[in-house]
């Protein structure tokens, strides 16, 4: 496949509903999306970088330019044999994984296009239907969270995970338990919480959690590690895990007993099947996280969850949970029993709404051959 240009596009989407966690409330998207022309074939992804630099280091502006100066140069003109490969093309670049991400996904997607294949075959997947599960933020009030709660149980999720930070935790829980003694239920602290929370933490034990996500330092594994012996709780890293050689560091450590994959954070879908491999030869499961994103980040997740070691519930569901229209045909929908049946269609079957996000888009900048500077 020869790439010929690769167009990016900022979107403004508000959500339904705010979306609150440790490190902050998000009223409103400001959604990056990339298109890559090649050999005719328009093949779409979106870069899953935030509003600000708080869930990692990069953000919407550091993505665009980090995409527009470095990424998208070095790999217009060229000719891949396959998707996969533009990954390392793009090393040289240091970090910036959802910038890159945002790149090698839309190479996936024209992949499959091409071939008229679905893009979970393309990715290896093994799994026609995938269980979904919801991620419920900090809300004004406890009544408000439990209301939340019953919602989504009654729409067929089958986990439920909830934001937690110091103040939001304990209390909250019990009343979740108090109410529902056997859903299945998490929850995610976004490194809320430090070693000397270790008497605190302890008391999550008391909840039959699947899993606590995330509880220190994005950038630390051995710390974990040593929480992790003192748990009963499995715990899931989400923020730590940026690459296969991170999920190798953490299984060798015992620093988790799960993995949340974020196809965005580990910089796309070569990585992402990578983690995946080394945890199921770990024998760790893994689920696939959510940003938040619009139909076409969701069906990325989508299909990265036909996996086979994808065997826990992800944050994948479904589309009028966060907009009032989403901008793929159709949107992603989710059963009555919680699951979402993956489309047999060549690409991902969401088909772009090209009108409305053109009435959305308010940048666009189109990146045709150029050379890269030192
Ligand atoms: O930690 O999983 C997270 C959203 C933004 C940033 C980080 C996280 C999240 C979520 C939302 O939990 C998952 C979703 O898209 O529904
Ligand atoms: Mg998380």
């Amino acid at each position: 496949m020869r790439i010929e240009s690769i167009t990016l596009r900022e979107l403004h989407l508000p959500l339904k509903h705010f979306f609150e966690t440790s490190f902050g409330r998000t009223e409103s998207r400001r959604v990056l999306l990339l298109t890559a022309c090649c050999d005719g074939v328009e093949g779409w992804a979106e870069c899953v970088a935030s509003e600000g630099p708080f869930f990692s280091y990069e953000w919407i502006e550091t993505a665009w330019a980090t995409l527009r100066d470095f990424l998208a140069p070095t790999l217009i003109g060229t000719e891949l044999s396959r998707a996969g490969d533009a990954a390392a093309q793009l090393a040289r670049v240091r970090g910036h994984n959802m910038a890159k991400a945002a790149i090698e996904n839309a190479l996936w997607d024209a992949e499959a296009k091409q071939k008229q294949i679905p893009l979970w075959h393309l990715l290896g997947g093994t799994q026609p239907e995938i269980t979904c599960g919801v991620s419920i933020g900090i809300q004004n009030s406890h009544d408000q969270l439990l209301e939340k709660i019953e919602t989504e149980l009654a729409a067929g999720y089958q986990r439920i995970k909830v934001k937690v930070k110091s103040g939001w935790d304990i209390e909250v829980l019990g009343k979740i338990r108090q109410r529902w003694t056997d859903i299945v239920l998490s929850c995610d602290a976004n490194s809320a919480y430090r070693p000397s929370d270790l008497e605190r933490l302890r008391r999550f034990d008391d909840f039959n959690l699947l899993m606590i996500e995330q509880p220190y330092w994005d950038d630390d594994i051995v710390q974990h590690a040593k929480l992790q012996r003192e748990l009963r709780t499995s715990i899931c890293l989400d923020e730590s895990i940026r690459s296969a050689r991170d999920a190798e560091s953490a299984i060798e450590l015992e620093a988790c007993r799960i993995i949340n994959i974020k196809v965005g954070r580990v910089g796309g879908f070569s990585e992402a099947i990578a983690v995946h491999n080394v945890c199921q030869r770990g024998n760790i499961p893994v689920w696939c996280g959510g940003m938040l994103e619009t139909g076409i980040g969701r069906a990325h997740n989508v299909a990265l969850s036909t996996l086979p070691n994808f065997r826990l519930p992800g944050d994948v569901s479904a589309s009028q949970r966060y907009w009032t229209e989403d901008i793929v045909d159709p949107e992603i929908e989710v059963s009555p029993q919680g699951t979402i049946s993956v489309s047999d269609k060549s690409g991902t079957g969401y088909d772009v709404k090209k009108d409305l996000v053109e009435k959305l888009t308010v940048r666009k900048e189109i990146i045709r051959g150029q050379t890269v500077s030192a």
